[in-house]
């Protein structure tokens, strides 16, 4: 449903499931006097703006904070029941209930929306509080600097310099709303789903001494110094003995190429194999791990010398290695203060406007700083 400024519209704005409260946000400048009960008997009209008012909803306590004559929060128990309750109660006024990031879209510019909508969809303390310094305006500020290049002046070089910073941090932005992707590979039975288990600390994939067990790719999301990951477990790679194997391993295959870190482990309890010697060759950019490293080593000098030694079993290694993914995931940190690109519209402008302003295309460095500010692709 396409919103406009003036249509009434409420939403949950605490995410699904139970929790202690949950806030509901509406836009109407419909009184709720006919819903809401304030103590002490106070009309809507005279509920003071940004102070919360205690009162009844049907006999249900609520807490009511009014943010100007057309918003209003309404806080009230955290069951799905109490909000399914209120927002049908704001139905039958005429309020209808949507989607949370449509109502955002509803009060807030694109460029505010735009970060908010990936501080929404932050996983950890630690990317959370990066977005929040991006939606407390320094990436606005820096943003719509750049929409103020004057073309005929020296600012080209300095502008140029700008962005060129600000895409430093393309790839680092963009995950600070959506995980890095860890893909594991290896021979059948070197302990893929053993290790993708001993990373997230319970059990999530399937082990077994039977090499060929694991089919599907099997993901699940964790943080290493917080940062999001997404770890994935694949199909142990060999010429396939039959479709369903073979199909496994074209996935895992695809997957791999489309991640940001690839581990490949080999069983250094076995001799050495030809497979081994191709995923090094296919992978070799690759973390190496030196697994079951609780057993005698059989693998010998082909070690490569980089190899991590890990034991899923004992948990030796692990530590190390995921200081190590983190260290290829994000090698480097902004300090504090740094604008950073939070999507990858963003990204995909900023290059435009980057590679606009190095060809001396005015209109499209102009077109390109437009839809930014704009919005313009911007998902609501
Ligand atoms: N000693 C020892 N055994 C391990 C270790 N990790 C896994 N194993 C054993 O190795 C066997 C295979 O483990 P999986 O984790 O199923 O191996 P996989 O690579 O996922 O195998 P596929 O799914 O068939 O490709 C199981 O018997 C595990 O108990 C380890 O660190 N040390
Ligand atoms: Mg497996």
């Amino acid at each position: 449903m396409a919103m406009t400024a003036s249509v009434d519209a409420a939403a949950c704005w605490t995410p699904p499931g139970r929790g202690a409260i949950a806030v509901i946000r509406v836009r109407s400048s419909r009184s709720l006097d006919g819903l809401f009960r304030a103590r002490g008997g106070r009309k809507w009209s005279e509920l003071a703006c940004y102070r919360p008012h205690c009162g009844s909803w049907g006999g249900e306590e609520v807490v009511v904070c009014r943010l100007s004559d057309a918003d209003c929060e309404i806080q009230c128990h955290g069951g799905e029941a109490a909000v399914r309750r209120i927002l049908r109660d704001l139905g039958g006024a005429g309020i209808a209930t949507v989607d949370a990031a449509e109502l955002a879209a509803v009060w807030q510019e694109p460029l505010d929306l735009e970060v908010q909508q990936a501080l929404m969809r932050a996983a950890t303390w630690r990317t959370a509080n990066i977005l929040a310094e991006q939606a407390d305006g320094l990436l606005k500020t820096e943003l719509l600097a750049l929409c103020e290049l004057r073309w005929e002046s020296a600012d080209r070089r300095r502008f140029a310099d700008k962005l060129a910073a600000l895409l430093e941090w393309s790839q680092f932005g963009v995950h600070l709303s959506q995980p890095w992707s860890v893909v594991l590979t290896g021979r059948p039975n070197v302990g893929k789903s053993s290790l993708l288990n001993a990373l997230l600390g319970f059990r999530r994939a399937v082990v077994a001494d039977v090499p060929g067990t694991t089919r599907d790719v099997v993901t699940s999301c964790t943080a290493f110094d917080g940062w999001p990951v997404e770890l994935a477990d694949t199909a142990g790679q060999r010429p396939a003995a039959e479709v369903l194997e073979a199909a496994g391993i074209a996935l895992a295959q695809s997957r791999l190429a489309a991640a940001d870190l690839r581990v490949l482990l080999l069983d250094t309890s076995q001799p050495p194999r030809s497979e081994d010697f191709a995923l090094l060759a296919q992978w070799s950019d690759a973390v190496v791990v030196a697994h079951k490293a609780d057993l005698p080593d059989r693998f010998g000098r082909d070690l490569p010398s980089a190899a991590l030694r890990v034991s899923s079993r004992t948990g030796e290694g692990l530590s190390v290695l995921m200081a190590e993914m983190v260290r290829r995931l994000v090698p480097r940190v902004p300090p504090p203060g740094t604008p950073v690109p939070v999507s990858r519209r963003q990204v995909d402008l900023l290059r435009a406007m980057h590679a606009a302003l190095l060809v001396d295309d005015e209109p499209r460095y102009r077109a390109a700083a437009l839809a930014l500010v704009t919005g313009d692709g911007l998902a609501p």
